[in-house]
């Protein structure tokens, strides 16, 4: 069958899998959105269901005063011997960790720290032997991809920790990724930094410990390029088997707003690209070394694209996700509606202000939602980071309520329309496209049209930073606030 790319859309970067009992796992990045690292699994390794996340307690994750882009960096997710485990960074407090579980479905351990710096760590388990891999200076001070050898029920150093590769000489070495195939150890990483250079390169060797051999050919995958092309940023990926056998590099990539245009604000995303070996052992990927639209696999099924967004067919507590350590009491969510308290932390605080958010997953479409409140400010939020995000709100003002369109583009904090409504409740709409979006209110039966925000400075090139736009619900100013018919429909 023919699959499209991305395989999982909106803001799912890093993405990292792994093969067990008969279905794929996969994990990502969540910065400083809590709950932390969501979980997917699949039977087919295109069409992925979000079962849960990894970091589900504070005792798993502090984010106190992480910033945007800060808090959980890249994850890895591994099987071995019946036990998942998921290694990654929280860079807030500077610390390499695993987790494990047994139930995939359950709840995963505490954290047990590992003593190697770096970002974007891995596990190999070979032979008995467990490996820690990560980017990062060794014992040395040698910086690149750096390894040793721990004991996995303790997370104890066995050994040093070496460089083992130095790249093939782009910028940034990350997110290696270490694998035994047919006896010979190949290192994956990704050079270039996570932007339009983006690549995937790797090295090969008889030995865990090298020396490795550089591909002649690196990056093995890249979009760099590919000027003109919707599909930037290709890199920072896992290679895994489809169920047929054939090879795979699942990866993060992003989709600019326009061919022409080098803006991208749904974040980075999941694509997928086929990978052959040749006879001597080494392996090429996707069309001539770059990642298109679409590929195919075998097998007899449909890629399923969920178009439609309800509370219904969503779940809080797999599809949501709050701003930092949330406090749960002031969230009363079902599938009829969310009720939220707020507090006086607003969208701009590097705090946990009254939130709860949705990724935004394509360009075109509609989000709607009826909202009433008591007091103070409550409405969606595209939400960027701190700096850049678009409100559109009813809020009370002296004796009345007024609709309002807030637009925050770093320090330009500008209130585009605010018009009186006759109730503190009416209906949201924001109709979308790959350039703007459109915010209006409705109040009885007159619908009003607010503005318009470019979707252009909501993006990583403006705003900077890793993550992608949310759809968030929010509160502020000690409030309650009611959120029904919550819809996003995609077209
Ligand atoms: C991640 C690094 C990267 O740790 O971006 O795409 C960083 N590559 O590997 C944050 O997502």
């Amino acid at each position: 069958m023919i699959y499209k790319n991305p395989i999982i859309r909106g803001f799912y970067p890093d993405p990292s899998v792994c093969a067990a009992n008969g279905k794929y796992y996969m994990v990502c990045s969540s910065f400083q959105y809590f709950p932390g690292v969501p979980l997917f699994e699949s039977s087919d390794l295109v069409n992925w269901k979000q079962i849960g996340h990894c970091l589900t307690r504070r005792s798993q994750l502090e984010l106190e005063g992480a910033a945007s882009s800060a808090g959980v960096f890249a994850p890895t997710i591994r099987y071995n011997d019946g036990r998942f485990y998921m290694v990654t960074t929280n860079t807030s407090s500077n610390e390499n960790f695993y987790i494990y579980t047994d139930d995939i479905y359950g709840e995963w351990s505490d954290p047990i720290v590992i003593q190697q710096g770096g970002i974007d760590p891995s596990l190999l388990f070979d032979d008995g032997h467990t490996y820690f891999i990560s980017n990062g200076a060794d014992d040395n001070g040698v910086e690149g991809v750096t390894q040793c050898e721990i004991d996995i029920k303790t997370g104890k150093k066995l050994s040093p920790s070496k460089n083992i590769w130095k790249g093939s000489g782009g910028r940034y070495l990350e997110s290696p990724h270490m694998y035994r195939i047919n006896g010979e150890y190949y290192l994956m990483a990704a050079e270039g930094g996570t932007e339009y250079g983006h690549m995937i390169t790797y090295a090969r060797s008889s030995s865990v410990w090298g020396p490795f051999d550089g591909y002649k050919e690196n990056p093995v995958l890249t979009n760099r390029n590919l000027g003109g092309y919707m599909i930037q940023g290709v890199g920072h990926g896992d290679l895994i088997q489809d169920p047929s056998g054939e090879w795979f590099i699942i990866h993060l990539g992003f989709r600019q707003i326009d061919r022409w245009m080098p803006y991208h604000h749904l974040g980075r995303e999941v694509f997928m690209t086929p990978v052959s070996f040749n006879k001597d052992g080494w392996f090429t990927a996707g069309t001539c070394g770059t990642t298109r639209e679409e590929y195919e696999i075998s097998g007899n099924f449909r890629q399923q694209i969920r178009n439609i967004i309800t509370f219904e067919n969503t779940s809080p507590d797999i599809n949501w996700c709050y701003m930092r350590n949330p406090d749960l009491s002031r969230y009363e969510l079902s599938k009829e509606k969310f009720i939220l308290r707020g507090t006086d932390k607003t969208l701009d605080d590097i705090a946990s202000p009254a939130f709860i958010g949705i990724r935004q997953q394509d360009f075109c479409g509609e989000i709607t939602c009826d909202i009433s409140l008591d007091k103070g400010e409550a409405g969606i939020t595209l939400f960027m980071d701190e700096q850049e995000h678009y409100d559109i709100a009813i809020r009370s003002s002296e004796s009345r309520f007024e609709a309002v369109l807030k637009l925050n583009i770093g320090d330009i904090k500008h209130v585009q329309a605010a018009i009186p409504v006759n109730a503190s409740s009416a209906k949201l709409t924001i109709e979308m496209n790959n350039f703007f979006y459109k915010f209006s209110i409705t109040d009885g039966e007159e619908k009003h049209v607010l503005g318009i925000g470019q979707t252009k400075y909501l993006s990583s090139e403006v705003a900077s930073g890793f993550t992608g736009v949310l759809i968030g619900l929010y509160a502020q100013g000690n409030n309650i606030a009611e959120f029904t018919n919550f819809r996003v429909e995609y077209k």
